[in-house]
């Protein structure tokens, strides 16, 4: 992309309504736009964030044979009276009346709907396990909408529901959730520990979130350190395999790690004193386990292996698919912008121009524009007019992790200047070898 062409609306003053980090560089790199408390529109820029991070969502939940379908945004109440949470709900619900007087609701989850698809279509335990999944719009009606995408009104999310003959295979959807979970989160740079939860309006007993440590976090947590040094890495791990996935779950979750609503004090002192700590966090994603809470009120029944009907054992899992962008940003940032991870970052690299209008710069940058898209990156050239100092705060800004910089200094002597965004380091060396570098950078990104 040319940044001439592109539509980058990058503010210079630091909105006043902003008060955390992510919020304020969201707005200030042009990537978000409020239209009221709460919505926004997802400019060009903080559009393709999303969409990179609900790429990674879609592959880490197919990868664990999760199937996407999608569900309306607008359900009908009735849907949610079967379940007696349509005045459980409360305020936080949206409703709303169509003009044939029937009461209609946007969407906050959709555990009533998918039971509701799932009655209409299976009957047999054959077609157990199931899981679908999809990524959608949901509403809230929170009472305290702020720090930008992080608690909105609207928000994009991924929820998923397992459908099980029984608890134990139940509890295997879970484990493989977790797993798929922790997957996701590495891919995007991030660490999310899963910690013991409430499982609120949503119910049932089994419930972990998932949380990334940031001051910033609305949620207080309580964990031994020695959560931290557990990465899932490059394992591969079979998803079908109960022992496997259970393995997992219990390497990363036999540790002390809670949010406040679970914390108990005196199982968390008996941890090392230099291991106990307190912290804030923000909430990526829960997953949940409630046997037959729906399948049960809404009629969700399989034939078993004997001919006897069966309410199925369920859960649901959610990823706040636009809220990670805070996250992310909550994670990785410095005083001058965003510092995206290689694997959500929506430009690959940016090229900057210190001589533009120069013949010899100008068209070295357009050679290297060539070279980066034909290996199949994605560039963003500063081809404007701007000078060198302006174009620098503005990728420092937007956060691109690499950044060539071409002048006709460098140039000379043949060489062009890559540079890392997380460590300031430079590195000269010709244009052919910059490409090659950024190339083999992005390999494991790359799908
Ligand atoms: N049905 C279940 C699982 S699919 C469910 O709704 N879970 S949830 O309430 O925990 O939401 C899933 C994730 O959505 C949360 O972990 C959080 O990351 C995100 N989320 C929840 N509320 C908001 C909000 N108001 N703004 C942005 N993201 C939100």
């Amino acid at each position: 992309m040319r940044l001439s062409r592109y539509f980058l609306p990058v503010l210079k003053e630091t909105p006043a309504e902003a008060q955390i980090v992510s919020h304020r560089y969201m707005l200030r790199a042009g990537m978000i736009k409020q239209q009221s408390a709460g919505i926004y529109s997802w400019l060009p820029l903080g559009f393709k964030v999303l969409r990179k991070i609900e790429n990674i969502v879609h592959e880490e939940q197919q990868r664990a044979g999760h199937i996407p379908l999608l569900m309306p945004t607008l359900q009908p109440a009735d849907l949610w009276r079967e379940s007696g949470r349509y005045d459980d709900y409360g305020e936080e619900m949206l409703r709303i009346r169509d003009r044939h007087d029937r009461d209609m609701l946007y969407g906050p989850t959709n555990e009533e709907m998918i039971t509701d698809i799932f009655r209409s279509h299976v009957s047999s335990y054959k077609d157990l396990p199931l899981t679908l999944y999809h990524i959608q719009w949901k509403f809230r009606d929170e009472i305290r909408p702020r720090f930008g995408v992080m608690r909105g009104r609207e928000f994009y999310m991924k929820d998923g529901y397992n459908f099980d003959l029984t608890k134990e295979d139940a509890l295997h959807a879970y484990n493989r959730h977790l797993v798929s979970y922790l997957r996701t989160y590495e891919r995007m740079g991030l660490q999310a520990i899963p910690m013991r939860a409430d499982s609120g309006p949503i119910g049932g007993d089994d419930t972990h979130e998932f949380l990334v440590l940031a001051e910033t976090g609305e949620s207080e947590v309580f964990y031994d350190s020695a959560v931290t040094d557990i990465r899932l890495g490059a394992r591969e791990i079979d998803y079908d395999s109960h022992e496997e996935c259970r393995a997992v779950m219990e390497e990363f979750t036999s540790l002390y790690a809670r949010t406040d609503e679970t914390h108990d004090e005196a199982t968390f002192n008996a941890i090392p004193e230099e291991r106990r700590r307190s912290a804030r966090g923000i909430e990526v994603g829960q997953i949940f386990y409630f046997g037959t809470k729906y399948s049960e009120p809404m009629g969700a029944m399989v034939q078993g292996t004997d001919g006897q009907k069966v309410p199925v054992h369920m859960g649901s899992h959610g990823i706040g698919v636009s809220r990670l962008l805070g996250a992310i940003i909550e994670a990785s940032h410095d005083d001058k912008g965003i510092i995206w991870p290689e694997g959500v970052t929506p430009f690959h690299v940016g090229i900057v121009n210190l001589r533009q209008g120069d013949d010899e710069t100008d068209a070295a940058c357009e050679q290297l524009y060539t070279a980066l898209t034909a290996a199949g990156l994605e560039p963003l050239y500063d081809d404007t007019n701007e000078r060198a100092g302006g174009k620098f705060a503005t990728m420092d800004l937007i956060g691109l992790p690499w950044r060539i910089t071409v002048g006709p200094r460098g140039l000379k002597n043949g060489v062009v200047e890559l540079t890392s965004r997380r460590t300031g380091e430079s590195e000269e060396m010709s244009p052919e070898a910059a490409v090659a570098r950024v190339q083999e950078i992005y390999a494991p990104h790359m799908g």
